[in-house]
């Protein structure tokens, strides 16, 4: 089941500007900074709430790490801004979510899950199919 918003994914060209920004402006905490070369992103997750149960949302800040990067085409097209929202399962294999989904027609990205932010796995949901939205599903990794 997905159960949360894990994270919505924010496209910028200065990442650590844009840190700053979300930090002085909001007070929120970067909790995380990755580069995820297979994505082409560097990234920052925010945290903005803990449950109790573990399942922080946050807010991801990317920005791209080379010019074939899906998020450079992204930026270049669009400039900064809301890139894609990520629904996060409630333990749930991610697959077995998408296949779910995949069923009712919609295209899932990826014939398997990859890794995501914080050893997380991930896949995407075309935005030609979620009404303009790049939609992420994630299933944390068991010791997040
Ligand atoms: C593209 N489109 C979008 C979009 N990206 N619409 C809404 N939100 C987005 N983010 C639209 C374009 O405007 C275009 O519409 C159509 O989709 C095709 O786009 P394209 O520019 O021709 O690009 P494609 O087809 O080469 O690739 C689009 C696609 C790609 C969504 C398949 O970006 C992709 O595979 N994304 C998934 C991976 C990803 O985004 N990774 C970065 C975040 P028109 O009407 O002009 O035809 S990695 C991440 O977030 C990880 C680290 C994590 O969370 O842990």
């Amino acid at each position: 089941m997905l159960s949360r918003i894990d994270h919505i994914g924010i496209a910028c060209h200065d990442l650590d500007a844009t840190v700053e920004f979300y930090k002085k402006t909001y007070g929120f905490t970067d909790a995380h900074f990755e580069v995820n070369e297979e994505q082409g992103v560097r990234e920052c997750m925010l945290k903005i709430n803990t449950t109790g149960d573990g399942a922080a949302s946050y807010i991801q800040l990317i920005t791209p790490t080379r010019p074939d990067s899906t998020v450079a085409k992204w930026l270049e097209k669009n400039g900064e801004g809301v890139h894609h929202i990520a629904f996060g399962t409630d333990g749930s294999d991610v697959q077995a979510e998408a296949d779910g989904i995949a069923a009712g027609g919609v295209r899932v990205l990826y014939d398997a899950p990859r890794r995501g932010s914080m050893g997380s796995r991930i896949t995407f949901l075309h935005p030609k199919d979620c009404h303009g939205v790049l939609t992420e599903l994630v299933q944390k990794a068991p010791e997040a």
